[in-house]
């Protein structure tokens, strides 16, 4: 078994660090929160199920298991400062989860190649108490290693092209601990491209978190027929930034997730909601960024990035 470090213990950072405990693997949590530095209680609740479990804590890397493999939890725009904080070997197996692309992008390339694994999860689930998670709805989780995405996405890159995957490799070799992540939040598919499944995620997140939250509804509001020239605008202009992509696909895929998730309050409305930092630069605010420099149009992006960031100017 292996040894697992799990940092940001927030709704999905606890279902990772409870499910690996269960499945035998020894867990510790990073925390700066001084009120857990003698350990932390986590709690899931499904479906009136509550399970809690007692976890050491670390409050500095230097402290963390030998070997171990950090599980980074963190909202987007966290993790190039944790990184900055952790200063971990280059050579540490990172798993990076949040919502968006190019976080910390030029940090993660200075890791030894193979070491950077991104996952992407439907799983929804909410934070009920800063350790308490509500698995609100069972989904299914990807995970892959990173190759040179960034490499064609750079500005300083003189052949950058708009197919990301054009010269990219996907790296196909399964790490040893793969069966035991899957073992605690099952199903985890391995995916030797996981920069298509994150574009595909990152084409959900920018449809429907900006418009549920500037609606400040439930995802289920997108149904109404009004904001189907929204959704394709968004789903097109990403797809043209991206021609890897086809944005009849893309708006499917969020057409689903809307229904899938018609009751949920999309974690940038809880962002909003709670006055804290959202993940929009990272969301179309990426797209928008890239759009410029793609000299693609990216019009529809670009406005709701706006449009949020002028809802975070206005928190008091
Ligand atoms: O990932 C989500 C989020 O809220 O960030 C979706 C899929 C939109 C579910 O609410």
């Amino acid at each position: 078994m292996a040894n697992w470090v799990v940092v940001g213990s927030g709704a999905l950072g606890t279902l990772w660090a409870l499910g690996l405990q269960q499945a035998g693997a020894s867990v510790t949590i990073y925390s700066r929160h001084v009120e857990d530095s003698d350990g932390i209680t986590l709690t899931r609740t499904f479906d009136d199920h509550k399970y809690s479990a007692d976890f050491p804590v670390i409050t500095t890397s230097t402290n963390a298991p030998d070997n171990a493999i950090w599980l980074l939890m963190v909202k987007a725009w966290q993790l190039a400062p944790l990184l900055k904080e952790l200063q971990l070997d280059v050579n540490t197996p990172l798993i990076v989860s949040h919502n968006g692309m190019g976080a910390a992008d030029d940090i993660l390339q200075t890791q030894t190649p193979g070491t950077v694994f991104d996952l992407v999860t439907t799983h929804g689930a909410w934070r009920q108490q800063r350790t308490h998670s509500y698995h609100a709805g069972l989904g299914q989780s990807w995970i892959g290693a990173r190759h040179s995405v960034t490499e064609n996405t750079t500005p300083d890159n003189a052949n950058a092209s708009n197919n990301i995957d054009a010269h990219s490799q996907p790296v196909d070799r399964i790490p040893t601990w793969f069966d035991e992540l899957a073992a605690a939040l099952p199903p985890l598919h391995w995916q030797p491209n996981i920069t298509e499944k994150r574009w595909e995620k990152l084409a959900i997140n920018c449809a429907i978190n900006p418009l549920a939250t500037l609606a400040e509804a439930a995802n289920g509001v997108l149904r109404d027929e009004s904001y189907a020239p929204n959704l394709r605008a968004i789903c097109e202009e990403i797809a043209n930034v991206n021609t890897a992509l086809d944005a009849d696909e893309l708006l499917e895929q969020v057409r689903e997730v809307i229904r899938n998730t018609a009751g949920n309050r999309c974690s940038m409305l809880q962002d909003v909601d709670a006055k804290r930092r959202t993940e929009i630069d990272y969301l179309n605010g990426f797209i928008c960024r890239e759009g410029e420099r793609l000299l693609v149009a990216t019009r529809e992006n670009c406005r709701l990035w706006e449009a949020i960031q002028a809802r975070e100017r206005a928190y008091e």
